[in-house]
Parts: structure tokens; sequence; C-alpha cells
């Protein structure tokens, strides 16, 4: 029998940024969907990767001073090493740096070239470009400003290569009609077919301007632009390349075409146009199934750098592992951003209601029920599975647990929630699963009670019964919320004294009431402890403060801040003093301070810096009253991108040392010294 291969695809990330919690989303649901088809017993491959050309990746290194490659190098083992850090299962990681890719997306324009030779054309291309910050401004020849620096844009014109995406609608449009399923949800097809019957206007697919990019084949003058390099990076990451036509790669032929490409609804038009109308003219065939999310909203908006309404994924999973005592962030996380929002809608992010979602549906649901019945097996059977007598099967009411037919209705739910996982309608899936911890789990032990008393002589039968159903019930969970939860479920399951890894078990295959009797179980060691939202959220906070002093990677479109690497004390990382010059530290004096509300360790303060008064938030109110700081002479960085702490603007940073415990020290002048001095 040969196995059946699913592949499927992130986006690659921009390199030039540190990827969010929003970044994070589209890795995580994908990684819940490489698991279950996994368990569905496919071959699966999963790829994502850094996209790593481009103009502001060129600027970003020139503001840190260092070269492009350099700065990818840097950049993607922050992505890597959080997808680590998240337990996502990659099987592919494409740089577009490589060489294999950029051979790649050098055969594939040669093969669409022999394949559609009119498809791509050179042509003069007319747009506004600023010459300050080498940036294309627009593609179209009416005067603009730069986005960045606000200066009226050039009128370039330069000889470009096409792609003549005009002469691809009707076959785009037929597309739609045969497959209305290839972009999904339906709404998102509505909005793309719409697009392509209002006419497509041919795209620049290189540059000559941007040195930063892969060289067009036998014209090196030209460095391909973003898009058709970052999309191709789809077939290059899994062996497209090799051979005159590219699909030589045995690994290529039997994973292309991709069985879905997972992406945010911003990027839909350059997914499900532009790359299928690609790979039409190079005849290779299309992805099946295009599937655009909704935003993770932060503050209302979503979340990204250029905004800075960010929050990072570290400082959840770090929180919540220090704070629970146990390896549980990962898990947190991921069932809060698949449970809480409906996939394909926009959703909000709150450090909050994640903190509520962990306490209420896995410590006090999934968890609690695991160590009750963990507990039970060992108090009332010495750690074994008990076997369920005839006489509990025979038994009216509650014989029903053993009947036929709630073996046919555990498949009925199991079909549904399989069929969910298929249309990665991951919060109906877990809200099915928990409905089982609720009904057969939970609800069953209240109702029956066993541990209200010690079990009666005579009694044993029900005890035997009752404990098997609940054990079953675990069981089940386990193998059904794998995909959503997977550290917690492995712990529950060799905690049931079953072998292997879970995520080995063919989740289709699952079959009510495989649970042998006589198994040993292990100790009950609680799966998510409960934590204390109030401290949870602050200690978020403070781990996220962190690394926003830390290793900035270059910001997207804005001007780097001071990036710079953190130094271990000790550490050897340097910086030149022009890094050094970029910080604008100044002499304030604070005006007024009070604590914001809701949080122990944030204060909203006034400071005076000689030109203007600024509104700061500091770190600072576990340690200061408002009283001891107002008044007092402070060191402030002046040049900080303005950002939100718990909703309140902050524009500046107040600078502390750290003591060993975390506790900040303000820094501070013994002589006296002007407002507004800057210091260097
Ligand atoms: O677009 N909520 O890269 P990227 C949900 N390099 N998803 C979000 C999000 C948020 N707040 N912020 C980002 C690119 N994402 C290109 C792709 S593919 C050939 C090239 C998602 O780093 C976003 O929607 O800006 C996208 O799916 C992914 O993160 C990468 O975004």
């Amino acid at each position: 029998m040969t196995t059946k291969t699913y592949y499927l695809t992130t986006p690659i990330y921009y390199a030039n940024s540190r990827p969010h919690v929003g970044s994070a989303y589209t890795t995580i649901a994908c990684d819940a969907v490489a698991r279950y088809k996994r368990m569905c017993g496919y071959d699966v491959a999963y790829l994502s990767g850094t996209d790593e050309h481009g103009v502001n990746i060129e600027r970003a290194a020139e503001k840190l001073g260092i070269t492009p490659a350099e700065l990818v190098d840097r950049n993607q083992k922050i992505f890597r090493d959080l997808w680590k850090l998240l337990g996502i299962q990659l099987t592919h990681f494409v740089r577009t740096t490589s060489t294999e890719h950029a051979r790649a997306v050098q055969t594939l324009v040669r093969r669409t070239r022999r394949h559609s030779p009119d498809a791509i054309y050179k042509a003069k291309y007319e747009g506004r470009y600023c010459i300050y910050d080498n940036l294309y401004v627009s593609d179209s020849a009416e005067p603009a400003n730069c986005p960045l620096c606000g200066r009226p844009a050039e009128l370039i014109s330069e000889e470009n290569y096409f792609f003549r995406l005009s002469a691809y609608q009707e076959k785009l449009l037929t597309l739609y009609q045969k497959q209305p399923d290839f972009v999904q949800p339906d709404f998102r097809m509505n909005e793309v077919r719409s697009f392509v019957e209002a006419g497509l206007k041919d795209v620049s697919i290189s540059r000559k301007a941007i040195k930063w990019g892969i060289p067009w084949p036998d014209d090196p003058e030209h460095v391909f632009y973003v898009w058709y390099d970052a999309l191709s990076s789809y077939i290059s990451g899994i062996g497209f390349g090799e051979g005159p036509e590219g699909d030589a790669n045995p690994r290529f032929k039997e994973l292309w075409p991709a069985d879905v490409h997972m992406i945010g609804k911003e990027i839909i038009r350059f997914h499900a146009v532009y790359w299928p109308a690609f790979l039409m003219a190079a005849g290779l065939p299309l992805p099946k199934r295009i599937f655009a999310h909704g935003w993770l909203l932060f503050e209302q908006e979503k979340m990204s750098k250029s905004k800075g309404n960010i929050a990072y994924a570290e400082p959840i999973v770090n929180a919540f592992d220090e704070l629970a005592g146990a390896k549980v962030g990962n898990d947190a996380l991921r069932y809060y951003l698949l449970r809480e929002t409906v996939f394909g809608q926009d959703g909000n992010f709150s450090r909050e209601a994640l903190v509520t979602r962990y306490n209420a549906d896995l410590a006090n649901g999934l968890g609690n029920l695991a160590s009750r019945t963990l507990a039970m097996i060992h108090q009332y059977r010495g750690g074994q599975v008990p076997e369920v007598s005839q006489k509990a099967k025979d038994t009216p009411g509650f014989g029903r647990f053993f009947s036929p037919e709630w073996s046919e209705s555990t498949k009925k739910a199991r079909v549904r929630i399989l069929h969910s996982y298929d249309e990665f309608q991951f919060s109906a899936a877990a809200g099915e699963i928990w409905e089982i911890v609720a009904n057969w789990g939970d609800q069953v032990l209240s109702t029956y009670q066993p541990w209200a008393k010690e079990p009666q002589p005579g009694q044993e039968w029900f005890v035997d019964a009752l404990l098997w159903l609940v054990a079953e019930t675990l069981r089940h969970v386990a193998v059904l919320a794998h995909p959503i939860i997977p550290d917690a479920t492995q712990k529950i399951w060799e905690q049931l004294g079953q072998t292997g890894k879970l995520g080995d078990q063919r989740i289709d295959q699952l079959k009510w009431g495989e649970l042998r009797p006589g198994t040993r179980v292990g100790r009950p060691e609680a799966v998510f402890p409960r934590i204390e939202k109030k401290e949870a959220v602050e200690r978020m906070e403070a781990m996220e403060e962190e690394i926003r002093k830390g290793p900035a990677p270059a910001p997207k479109a804005e001007p780097a801040a001071a990036a710079s690497a953190p130094a271990a004390p000790g550490a050897t990382s340097r910086i030149g003093i022009e890094d050094f010059a970029k910080v604008e530290l100044r002499v304030g004096e604070v005006k007024s301070a009070e604590r914001v509300a809701g949080t122990d360790r944030l204060m909203k303060l006034v400071v005076d810096i000689g030109t203007e008064q600024r509104q700061i938030v500091a770190g600072i109110a576990a340690a200061y009253t408002p009283e001891q700081v107002v008044g007092r002479k402070v060191v402030i960085v002046a040049n900080l991108e303005p950002r939100k702490l718990r909703g309140v603007e902050s524009n500046g940073m107040v600078v502390a040392a750290t003591r060993p415990d975390g506790s900040p020290v303000l820094c501070t002048f013994i002589e006296d010294v002007p407002v507004g001095s800057r210091l260097k």
C-alpha cells in the first residue's frame, strides 16, 4: 500500500522583523493540521521559511551597518528558534537566499518561456521611487510622496520584465468556476472572483534599481521583484529546480501540487490570482486549495510591527511554563488561538482572555478530569484500569454507557470532530472535544459522585465501570485533542499507561472501548496547574519588555531604533559608536506620576525633557511610589517609537538598572544637570 502525501505551507515570513503572535498564528494552525493529517496516516510535508530579499532588507541592513546577508542570517534564526520553542513540526524550511531557491526561480522563468513564449516580456516600467529611502512608492507615474520620509518620490522609468497577467483572466475565472473551493472560506472566493472579473493588469516581476535579489537568467542587470521570488518558494523548498524542466526531483513529483497554502487574508491576491497564473504559464499543476485566515487583532487593530501593537509568543510560553512549573505554555497558546476564534475570521488577542481560557478549559476542565480519574484509579483500584462487569452493562440508565448505541454515538462525535479538522474549523473541533470532557467526564462523575463516600461493599461493579468509563473518555480526548494541545495529551496518554507516541496513533481509526482492563496507570500529576491571572499577565508583560529591550531585528518599514544584541554580563557583542549615537538619551524631570489601573508594575509618568512634556509608561510601580519619583531627574530614551502598554501610550522609555531579583533601580544624577541635556 502506498502512503498518501499531504503537503501544506505557511507563507514565508519577511525576514526583516521579529515574529509576533500574529505571525505565529498561521504556523500554529498549520502545525495542528500537519499533526492531524499525520494521525490520519498521511506522509505530511509541512513547509515554511523566510522571505529574505528586497529593498526593505537592503535598507534595514544598511541602517544597522551590516550586510543584507548578515541581517537575514541573524533574523531567519529567530524564526527557526521560535518554531522550535513552539514545537512546530516543520519538514521543510526555505530561505530565499539559498542557491537552490535561486536556481528554482530561474528555472521557473526559463520553463515559462518555453511553455508560454508570450507570458513574459520586457517593457518600460514607470513608477515613483524614493531615492532617500530606496523605496518603490507606487507603480504609477502619478506624483506621490514617500510614506517613510514624506519627500516627493521621483519618477523613474526603467526596462523591466513583465508577466502578462491580463492574458490569464479567462483561465482564472474558469478555474474558480470549476473548483469553487480553490479559495476558502467562500466569501474570500467571491472577493477574488470580483477582483479578476474587474480586469487584470500585467505585473512587473523584475527591477533594475535593486541589487539584493536573485539575478534574472541571462540578464543579471535585473533582479526578481519580491512576489515572483517569494511564491516560488512553495516549489523550490520541495526540490523544484532540478533537470531542464525543473521537475526531476522525485520528492517534488510526489508532493506537488500542494494540498493547501495557508495564508493571512491580506496576501490572498498574490496566492489566488498571481500564483496560479504563474504556474499555468509554466505548465505546472496548481495548488489544490488556498485558505485565507483572518487577522489577530490587538488593541483593536491588526497586530503588526509597523503599528507597534504587538505581543510576542516567547514571553507567553515562558511565563506560563514558569508560573505553572510545567511545560504548559505551548498548549496554552495553541488552545487559546485555535479555540477562541473561528478560523477564517478576525479574532482578538488578549493576555487576560488567554489566562481565563487556560484556567477554565485546560486547568479546571481537562486537567482536573485527568487528575481526578487517575487519583481514583490509584485510590480504589491500586492503579489498574478495572473491567466492566455484565451487571454494569445490564443496569438500567447507567448501562447505556456500555451499550452498542453509546459506541455509535461516540463514533458520530468523532466523525464531527474529524470533519471540523478537515475543514480547518479548529474552534468547532475543540468545542466538541470539550463537550466530551464535560458530558462524558465531569458530568458522569458529578452525577454518580464516587468520591462522596468510600465505595460500599457490593458496589465494586459500579466503581469498576465508572472508573473504566472516565479513563476511556480521557483516552479518547487525548487522541482527539492531540493536534491542538500536543504536549499535555502526550502526558495524559502516558499517565493512562499507553505506550509510544500519541502522534503515531490513527485518529481516524479511534474506537470506543479499546482501553484494556488491567492497564497500569501512572502517577496523577497535574497536567495543567492553575495559574493566577494578574500575576501571569504581569509576568508576560515583564518578559515582553525584556525582549523589546533585547535583540531587535531591523524593523519592517521604519527607521531602525536602537537595535543592539542583548549583552549578557560579560558578553562580547559590541556595537560601533555610530550605533550608540542613534540612541537619544536625555535628562528628564518627572512632573507627575500615577499607577496604571489593573497592574502592579506599570506607572504612568509625565516627564519634562526640556523641549516638551512626554507621557511615558515605566515598569517601576512595584519598586517606587508615585511620590518617590515626582521631581526626580531621570534618564530617558527619547527617540523610541511610541507604543501602548495596557492601552496607555508610552512615548519613550525610562532607563533603570535591574537588580538580581528583577526589581528596577532608576538611573539618576548626583550633580545637578539641566533638563533636556543629552547623554553621550
Ligand atoms: O506576507 N494576524 O510575510 P509576513 C494574523 N513574505 N496573521 C498575521 C498577522 C496578524 N496580526 N500578522 C502577520 C508576507 N500575519 C510575505 C509572504 S508568501 C510567498 C510571502 C501573517 O511576514 C500574515 O497574514 O508579512 C502572513 O500569512 C504571515 O503572517 C507572514 O506575513
